[in-house]
């Protein structure tokens, strides 16, 4: 089949996430540099993408999903980025921890714990994988770390224990950001911190550590995916650098669908 063949099968339609995702955005750029207008993108969420795409691959049916790595889909499905010469989703990205003005200040421990924050790909998609197939997402964490004493030890060797003070990190419920925001509020918890995490959408996670009304965040993907987000925001908070290189964005389909470009929808 080609690309024509599966824009009529999937109704021209590709399965998105929140609204509110830098990739949606992303997305609808693509739609217009390879003159896609008559597709559309639903949007959903990360977890109901996931769940049309578990449906699609069973059987070996068309799907077209705004995806990303780190991502425990890509070990679960053989999945294939589409290729997109006009790089509308960027290069590699990094993921960013922000924190708000004055943290430095008010909880220097937890701020060098979240600047000396770094881990890999890999590390992110073991805490992932396990949530995945059914771990607790705490556990899942708790048991990244007890397997990962001397990467944890580099964050926090010499930071000063507290005693229960109170840091409100903020995220999105992306698998990724799950993972992430878990393992890093337990890492502050054995410090003696205690920890609130709310599940925001995309715009308001970057508004509440703006405002100061959260402390912090490790979820900002950069220099694309929440580009605007920065512009709007970025000034108003502190940004920490890189906690995960490498991260990648686009549009995702099965390996047994025999297209390997955005270009080739359009056929
Ligand atoms: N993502 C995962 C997010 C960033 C993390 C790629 C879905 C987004 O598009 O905003």
């Amino acid at each position: 089949a080609g690309g024509g063949d599966y824009a009529e099968e999937l109704e021209h339609t590709i399965t998105g996430i929140d609204a509110g995702a830098g990739i949606m955005s992303a997305a609808d750029e693509a739609l217009e540099v390879y003159e896609l207008e008559d597709w559309t993108i639903t949007a959903s969420s990360d977890s109901a993408m996931t769940q049309e795409l578990a449906t699609a691959y069973e059987n070996e049916e068309p799907i077209v999903v705004t995806g990303w790595t780190p991502h425990w889909k890509f070990a679960e499905y053989d999945l294939k980025f589409l290729d997109d010469p006009e790089n509308v989703f960027g290069e590699a990205e990094d993921i960013h921890t922000f924190v708000r003005d004055g943290l430095s200040d008010d909880m220097p421990e937890a701020y060098e714990v979240l600047d000396n924050f770094e881990w890999t790909e890999d590390d992110m998609n073991e805490v992932m994988m396990e949530i995945q197939e059914g771990t607790d997402e705490e556990e899942a964490a708790r048991n990244w770390i007890d397997a990962n004493e001397d990467t944890v030890s580099e964050w926090t060797d010499g930071v000063d224990s507290v005693d229960g003070e109170e840091i409100d990190l903020v995220f999105v419920a992306w698998e990724s950001e799950i993972a992430s925001t878990n393992m890093i509020a337990l890492v502050l918890e054995d410090l003696g911190y205690e920890v609130t995490m709310d599940p925001l959408e995309a715009n308001f996670m970057f508004q509440a550590v703006a405002t100061g009304e959260a402390d912090a965040m490790v979820a900002a993907w950069l220099p694309l995916t929440h580009e605007h987000l920065v512009e709007d925001y970025g000034d108003d908070m502190e940004d920490l650098g890189a906690n995960l290189e490498g991260a990648r964005t686009g549009l995702v389909v099965p390996e047994y669908m025999d297209i390997d470009s955005i270009e080739d929808l359009n056929q």
